[in-house]
């Protein structure tokens, strides 16, 4: 048995209270919050997928789970946030506007403070005005934006876009990513790197940190 087929349970089935008494559990045993997110909450989320997929559940329970993982990633967030560094920049991070989905966009940025930057989220259905005044208000260096729907990919296009109207495309890096994405789309859009998970986006948001 897994030893994390007891956090993958307890998120699948919406128990926030013994998805964070597990998340806990599995620190005290030495686990990394990293692996914690990799091998039970990004687990645990799929399958809840595939149920839903096969109509075994249905929105509710797909809710319910999400709100367990969010609840898992709260006791992870200060430990991944934990840093006794100079900020190596500022992230404005947020998910585009008409998307909902902000559980990866949620360990992004968690990852990001962890390896040392200073975060801004703006959460989700952010419209592109707002990651724009975000980015000027905040002088930030890297824009990171998510989406998780090909519907809602179009807004992306749209703020940078509209980064372009108020002559900050080029003077911040944007970083695209979510599922739908592809290298080609970033290309496209004008965007200035794509990432398939957290790690990447870290590795890059450090790269871009040392250019600027
Ligand atoms: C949970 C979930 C929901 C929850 C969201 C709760 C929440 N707070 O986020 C709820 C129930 C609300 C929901 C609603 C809907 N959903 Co939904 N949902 C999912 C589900 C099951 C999991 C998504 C998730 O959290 N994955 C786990 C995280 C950790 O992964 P991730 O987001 O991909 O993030 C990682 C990487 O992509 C990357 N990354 C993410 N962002 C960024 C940003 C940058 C800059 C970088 C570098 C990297 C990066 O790093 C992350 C961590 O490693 C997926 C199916 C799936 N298995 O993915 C469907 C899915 C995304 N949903 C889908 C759909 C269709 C919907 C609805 C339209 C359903 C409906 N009919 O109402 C609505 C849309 C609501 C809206 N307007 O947004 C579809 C989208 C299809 C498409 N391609 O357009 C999916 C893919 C299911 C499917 N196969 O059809 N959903």
């Amino acid at each position: 048995m897994s030893e994390y087929e007891g956090l993958v349970t307890a998120v699948q089935q919406g128990d926030f209270t013994e998805a964070q008494t597990l998340v806990k559990a599995l620190l005290n045993q030495g686990k990394s919050p990293d692996e914690i997110i990799r091998e039970g909450i990004v687990v645990a989320l799929d399958i809840v997928w595939k149920q839903f997929s096969a109509g075994k559940c249905y929105i509710p329970e797909m809710l319910v789970a999400a709100r367990a993982s969010q609840k898992g990633l709260d006791v992870l967030s200060p430990l991944l946030a934990k840093t006794g560094f100079k900020p190596k920049g500022t992230v404005v991070i947020g998910t585009v506007k008409g998307d909902l989905h902000d559980i990866g966009k949620n360990i992004v940025a968690m990852m990001l403070k962890g390896a040392g930057f200073h975060v801004i989220d703006l959460g989700f259905d952010v419209e592109p005005k707002k990651f724009v005044k975000s980015v000027a208000a905040e002088n930030a260096q890297i824009l990171a934006m998510s989406c998780l729907l090909t519907t809602t990919m179009i807004s992306m296009e749209e703020t940078i876009e509209a980064l372009r109207e108020a002559g900050l495309h080029g003077k911040v890096k944007v970083m695209i990513g979510g599922p739908p994405t592809t290298d080609d789309f970033a290309k496209e859009i004008g965007a200035d790197f794509r990432g398939k998970d957290a790690y990447e986006a870290v590795e890059q948001a450090k790269r871009f940190s040392t250019i600027r």
